[in-house]
């Protein structure tokens, strides 16, 4: 008789069933068999200095690999550690498995160690929740939290796993162990709706598709492509869907980052809206008030959301695509991407200067652009902070899938998910350079991972947009309550190089232009995970900033 313990069934049903690579967690007593079972099974865990990382690598883990991502961490304090992260991914649509510790069943009500009810705390940022009760129901159990994460609307899941079903034995042949089910259900538009659809996109004149993360999820960037190069129609991917197709293809207008569409957008009669939900970062659809809308969506309930459409096709965005495609009219619309080019174009005029122009101080957007030089597009981008999201979404192109990564100006709006994002960019793509453009507030949260990124080695670069402050914050105040009157948004100068140097990792300071590039190049050639601290511009301002305070002060 073959005796298995819980914790490595556990391991054995990610291994030989999921195909699981990696594992992100902090020790904990209540998980230690899991821990073990992951070692037996050859599954890489890799072991962080907070849980708060653990789960925000695991999501990032999904938009890298476009596989779930598996976070595993112990009861009470690294199941609360790990909520941020959790709750970032749901806003987010990402398909992430946390398996948690729990106390023992049998202590229930005791005050047993790390005893919280955790599946009522965790509920409202989960698609699926579940505590597992019995040691041979424990692949049943991962099985249905997987298809619960990916099928439909991806999202969270959780499930816990009490030490008293995990240290046990159980005779092998007693369980039954699920097959994975690696098709999707499909859902499909009626094609009544399809051809309504088609008849909007060939009538429309100045025509605009934006993508979202249902883009990136789809795994869909050929069907973009189609759909774009057969009907002339631009296009912006944002979010996850970014880099679904690379940002220098001939259509897409992510040359010109957000100003791009917020330019385009007063000017449609038509938007065709691609897994984007129309939420405050699309100012809820209210600024094209007179287009008509199609919408392409996995949620039904999502069509309507803010703004009510006037074709709405539930289901996959690729699917979808690759029926429409066919039924659309090829056109040529370059006046109208000539136009919308110029439009944007008129815009960034400054923001083009700042990035040609050496400065002193250093301007972020010459940073971001010296950046870029030095390192191209073939990379991944990861940027963290207020004003600091905006300039290096703005100014950074990569030509991979989810290459340019801006996690903070999602919906959470989550600050300090830079490193564990840069730290699971790099693991999933060790070959290529992942650099990591941190304003220096973000960077404090989970500046102590370089220390995992040291004794893992994961060799990312991170750049610290260093303007002593919680910039956006502190911009945001002196618009509202005055220069003078700036509350708890000051930091000052500190030497975060010497605090990666201290770790084991390679440190440089930079205040000078001319010295970005050398610095830059020395940082990557050390192959050590690093930290190039640029002393930037206090005063500049990103117009994110400016959304963002007009958006909290318009009441
Ligand atoms: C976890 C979290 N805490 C606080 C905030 C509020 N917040 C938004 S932007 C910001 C300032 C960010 O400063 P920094 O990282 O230095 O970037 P900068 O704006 O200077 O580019 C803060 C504190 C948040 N969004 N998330």
């Amino acid at each position: 008789m073959s005796q298995i313990t819980g914790g490595h069934l556990v391991a054995k049903y990610l291994k030989e069933i999921e195909g699981v690579e990696a594992v992100f967690t902090l020790s904990g007593a209540h998980i230690e068999n899991i821990l073990d079972g992951l070692n037996e099974f050859g599954i890489r865990s890799v072991d962080v200095r907070h849980e708060q990382a653990a789960s925000m690598m695991a999501h990032a883990w999904s938009l890298y690999t476009g596989k779930p991502g598996v976070c595993l961490v112990t009861a009470g304090p690294g199941f609360t550690n790990a909520l941020t992260g959790i709750a970032n991914a749901f806003l987010d649509n990402a398909p992430l498995v946390v398996l948690c510790g729990r106390h023992p069943l049998r202590d229930d009500l005791k005050g047993a160690l790390q005893e919280m009810n955790q599946i009522d705390m965790v509920k409202s940022v989960v698609k699926w929740s579940a505590t597992c009760h019995d040691i041979k129901r424990i692949p049943e159990y991962l099985s249905i939290a997987f298809r619960q994460a990916v099928e439909g609307r991806p999202g969270p899941v959780f499930l816990e796993l009490p030490p008293d079903i995990l240290s046990i034995a159980v005779d092998l042949k007693s369980v039954d162990i699920p097959k994975r089910r690696t098709l999707k259900t499909s859902v499909t538009p009626v094609k009544e709706d399809l051809k309504a659809a088609a008849k909007l996109i060939d009538q429309a004149k100045r025509p605009l598709l934006i993508g979202g993360s249902g883009v990136g999820f789809s795994e869909c960037g050929k069907q973009v492509a189609a759909f774009a190069e057969k009907t002339g129609i631009p296009f912006a991917l944002l979010n996850n869907g970014r880099g679904a197709l690379p940002d220098s293809h001939p259509r897409s207008i992510n040359d010109g980052g957000f100003t791009a569409v917020m330019a385009a957008l007063p000017q449609v009669d038509l938007v065709i809206i691609v897994g984007l939900r129309l939420n405050w970062v699309m100012e809820s659809g209210q600024t094209f008030p007179d287009a008509k809308v199609v919408r392409i969506d996995i949620d039904p309930t999502e069509i309507d959301r803010n703004r009510t459409s006037d074709v709405g096709l539930a289901g996959d965005a690729g699917q979808i695509l690759d029926l429409l495609t066919p039924m659309v009219a090829s056109k040529d619309r370059s006046q109208w991407e000539k136009d919308l080019r110029a439009a944007y174009g008129a815009f960034l005029v400054t923001e083009r200067e700042q990035r040609e122009t050496p400065s002193y101080p250093i301007h972020p957007n010459r940073l971001v652009a010296q950046i870029q030089k030095v390192v191209g597009e073939d990379a991944y981008y990861v940027v963290d902070g207020g004003d600091t999201s905006y300039y290096g979404s703005a100014g950074f192109s990569s030509i991979h899938k989810a290459g340019v990564t801006a996690p903070a100006s999602s919906l959470l709006g989550c600050i300090g998910t830079g490193v564990p994002f840069a730290l699971a960019a790099k693991i999933a793509h060790p070959n290529k350079p992942v650099i990591l453009l941190n304003g220096d507030g973000s960077f404090g949260f989970n500046g102590m991972e370089f220390d995992t990124a040291v004794r893992l080695n994961i060799p990312i670069v991170c750049v610290v947009n260093n303007d002593c402050a919680w910039g956006m914050i502190k911009h945001a105040q002196e618009m509202s309550i005055g220069p003078e009157r700036c509350t708890c948004s000051e930091l000052g100068t500190r030497h975060y190089e010497k605090m990666v140097e201290a770790l084991g990792g390679y440190g440089e300071f930079v205040e000078k232009d001319e010295d970005i590039v050398p610095a830059l190049k020395r940082a990557i050639e050390s192959g050590k995970p690093a930290c190039v601290n640029v002393m930037t511009d206090c005063t500049a301002v990103s117009p994110a900033t400016v959304v963002f305070y007009q958006t909290l002060s318009d009441f």
